[in-house]
């Protein structure tokens, strides 16, 4: 595992045949549909970044995480991008979805992710993740965020 990026979270609730995706209305990865998460800040541990993101960007505190994936996001040409992915499905929280400055949550059925309108990255990973495996990935991007190079693998540690 790489200690030196920076670590974000990802988090996907999950109830039923459902998957909580949704709209990121500014910032990085504008316009795409994506689980809810962002930038550990200093002092926390990324599962106490994962909640709190969780809460600031559609107002649900989730009650129990499960790590899913880890993965690393490398972009040569904007190497202030790279970061650290920690990636978590919930199935318990308190609160409802609610839409915020940030975000437009929906519930969408797992036979119908819109893969088309996430991180290019994702319909490598995602549907991995959502059959029940747990993954370690690195995906290198080139300067217009397209996939120059990636690995997957089983996660070993965790
Ligand atoms: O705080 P910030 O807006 O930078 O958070 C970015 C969020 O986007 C964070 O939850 C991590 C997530 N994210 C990436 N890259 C990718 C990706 O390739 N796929 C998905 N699904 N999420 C990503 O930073």
């Amino acid at each position: 595992m790489n200690e030196n990026l920076r670590k974000v979270s990802l988090i996907f609730l999950r109830k039923e045949d459902e998957i909580l995706l949704a709209m990121k209305k500014r910032g990085f990865g504008e316009g795409f549909l994506n689980g809810i998460g962002g930038k550990q800040d200093p002092g926390e541990t990324i599962e106490q970044t994962a909640v709190r993101e969780c809460q600031e960007e559609i107002d649900v505190t989730p009650k129990k995480l499960g790590k899913v994936a880890v993965i690393n996001f490398f972009f040569p040409e904007k190497p202030e991008h790279d970061q650290q992915c920690h990636v978590y499905f919930c199935e318990e929280w308190d609160g409802e979805p609610k839409e915020t400055d940030e975000m437009r949550p929906d519930w969408v059925k797992l036979s119908e992710i819109p893969y088309e309108k996430m991180w290019n990255d994702d319909i490598i990973w995602l549907p991995k993740v959502l059959s029940g495996e747990k993954i370690e990935a690195d995906f290198t991007f080139d300067k217009d965020d397209e996939i120059v190079d990636y690995k997957v693998q089983s996660m070993t540690i965790e």
